[in-house]
């Protein structure tokens, strides 16, 4: 069994979308098995985001991150990473296949530099990137 973390961000919770969203994720067959609501702090963001923080993107991404709840769930299942960054669909919602969470419920309004961070949800890149951040989210679980 594997797992990995998805993060509900503020765009989907305050477009209501999390059932729809958590649903996507049950039908490839994972289990969500833990949840929390919360808004994230700017160390915590800065250290999920460890990777993009000298990039010019980030503080963008790091404002519109802090500017409302976040959920974040656990969901476990076989080869749970691959499954989860599948049905999460490519970081850029306008190429993001239909059928995937950034596909389908893409708010096709937005434009520019918006039109990439608000994309949705978080999804682990890799195994080891998704203990890594199930520790940082929700300490030992
Ligand atoms: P992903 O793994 O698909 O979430 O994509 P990345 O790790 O490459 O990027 C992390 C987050 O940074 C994305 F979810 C959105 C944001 N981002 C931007 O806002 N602008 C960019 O040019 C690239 C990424």
């Amino acid at each position: 069994m594997e797992r990995t973390l998805i993060i509900l961000k503020p765009d989907a919770v305050k477009r209501g979308l999390e059932k729809d969203i958590v649903k996507r994720y049950e039908k490839a067959g994972l289990k969500q098995v833990a949840r929390k609501e919360l808004s994230a702090s700017v160390a915590l963001l800065r250290a999920h985001y460890s990777t993009h923080v000298d990039k010019p993107f980030y503080p963008n991404l790091e404002k519109f991150m802090a500017s409302g709840t976040v959920v974040a769930m656990v969901f476990e299942g076989k080869d749970a990473v691959a499954a989860g960054r599948k049905v999460t669909g490519a970081t850029k919602p306008a190429d993001a296949e239909k059928g995937t969470v950034r596909g389908d419920f893409r708010d096709a309004s937005l434009t520019g530099e918006d039109a990439i961070t608000k994309n949705m949800v978080h999804a682990s890149a890799t195994k080891e990137e998704a203990e890594k951040e199930i520790k940082l989210w929700f300490g030992k679980l």
